[in-house]
């Protein structure tokens, strides 16, 4: 296996599944986490190995819970690949822990998640900006998709909301290496994002590199820990 894929949430499964089905990544390890049982038992059927996680409650993610994701982590490639749609509580709790452990273990870490619609409001919208500063610092390479950039898409069906998202991995993929592109500049990274996917009006898709290289362990707890 070159990769694991751990999908965490619901919307994670479905970005993973996606990410799976365009066929990017043909040798993978698939991993699926959740707190929803239902779900998961579900989501299980298509995954490699699947974790129940308990329900988070109010308190924030710190460094020092990274250890409780040890179980998503053990056994994995040295590539993980973090699949999560910020707003609900479990991605937005749990996808940045589990990239944070991922990354102090020394792999290459890349993230791919969404924001939520603004319609959805303040509450689901500043869990996923916190966590988003997250998924930032624990990071080699981020995908991310703005989902109320989604309208200004012509032709795109209901069940294609990730496509977006899936399509610039894609492409970004066919003529680059993760590691390479976690080396590029914003506009390199924007360059390979298809232009039907490059709105006027507002943002869709973005790509960042490597946005905090070489920062030792000690300091990117501290970073996670001030930024959560
Ligand atoms: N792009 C995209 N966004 C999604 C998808 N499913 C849900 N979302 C968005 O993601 C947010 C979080 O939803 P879920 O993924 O269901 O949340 P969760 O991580 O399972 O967390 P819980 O609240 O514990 O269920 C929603 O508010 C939507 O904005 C999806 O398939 N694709
Ligand atoms: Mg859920």
């Amino acid at each position: 296996m070159s990769v694991t894929i751990i999908s965490v949430g619901n919307g994670g499964f479905n970005v993973a599944t996606d990410i799976i089905k365009a066929g990017i990544f043909p040798e993978h390890q698939f991993i699926v986490v959740d707190t929803d049982k239902e779900q998961l038992e579900k989501n299980a059927e298509k995954a490699d190995k699947s974790i129940l996680f308990k329900k988070f409650g109010r308190g924030k993610v710190k460094s020092n819970l990274a250890s409780l994701v040890d179980e998503a982590l053990n056994g994995t490639a040295d590539t993980i690949i973090v699949c999560t749609t910020l707003g609900g509580k479990t991605g937005t709790k749990y996808a940045p822990l589990i990239s944070l452990n991922a990354i102090l273990r020394s792999k290459f870490v890349c993230n791919v998640f969404s924001m939520p619609y603004k319609f959805e409001g303040p509450a689901k919208n500043d869990l996923a900006y916190n966590a988003w500063h997250l998924m930032m610092c624990t990071g080699n390479l981020t995908f991310q998709q703005y989902n109320d950039g989604l309208e200004q898409v012509e032709n795109l069906m209901m069940d294609e909301m990730n496509k977006p998202l899936v399509e610039t991995m894609s492409n970004a993929l066919t003529c680059h290496t993760l590691k390479e592109l976690s080396q590029m500049n914003n506009e390199q990274l924007r360059c390979l994002i298809p232009k039907k996917y490059q709105p006027e009006r507002s943002q869709l898709i973005r790509m960042v590199g490597d946005a905090y290289l070489q920062i030792t362990e000690t300091e990117r707890k501290h970073l996670f820990d001030d930024l959560a």
